[in-house]
């Protein structure tokens, strides 16, 4: 199945729930849990310096600079290419950074946001695979009261498009009950000189 649009005011959200079969699925979340310097970076609260509730990596042409923190440029491993280039090739559009996410357990989670930095140009458009545990993936209208909601599944695709950013938060919420891991690559497209 392609990727199918989501019916969703003001944006574009588009899904594919079998991206990747299982097992490749799960010969990535070996590799990347394996391969990749996962960071846990700082985060400031309420006045207080927390540390993030997950572990990430930045691997890009260009600096990206993320909830104030500037994620230097980070040459593409080599091993990470074919998945790169197998997406660009379901949504029909280049990426030159990866923004990868490890959440360690249902504890681990995103808070309230949109993908919404300058560098990511107006109307970003980010691809994000789900590989390991199931999670809840929350939105939120920011003018209406509306709400939706996927679950994003091992090996989906999904991409958000065109006005999303600008109308709609997003979170990935604690799941008490989940123990697995999960590992989540956002491909984004980094607009230079911005
Ligand atoms: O883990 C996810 O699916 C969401 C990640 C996300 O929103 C982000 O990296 O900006
Ligand atoms: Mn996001």
């Amino acid at each position: 199945m392609p990727l199918e649009r989501q019916l969703l005011t003001d944006a574009e959200l588009w899904w594919q729930a079998d991206f990747l079969p299982a097992p490749v699925a799960q010969h990535w979340y070996a590799l990347l849990q394996e391969q990749v310097n996962w960071q846990q970076l700082p985060i400031r609260m309420f006045g207080r310096v927390l540390l993030q509730p997950r572990l990430l990596c930045w691997y890009g042409e260009a600096s990206y600079t993320y909830s104030k923190l500037t994620l230097p440029a980070t040459p593409w491993p080599a091993w990470l290419l074919p998945l790169k280039q197998q997406v660009e090739q379901a949504v029909g559009a280049s990426f030159n950074g990866v923004l990868l996410n490890y959440y360690r357990d249902g504890q681990d989670s995103m808070g309230w946001h949109s993908d919404d930095e300058p560098e990511l140009g107006r109307d970003p458009m980010i691809a994000s695979v789900s590989l390991g545990a199931a999670r809840r993936f929350t939105l939120k209208h920011k003018q209406q009261p509306l709400k939706h909601e996927l679950l994003l599944t091992e090996g989906s695709l999904l991409v958000m498009a065109g006005y999303m950013q600008h109308h709609w938060l997003h979170a990935l919420p604690k799941m008490a009950r989940v123990q697995d891991g999960r590992i989540n690559l956002t491909f984004r497209q980094i607009i230079f000189g911005s």
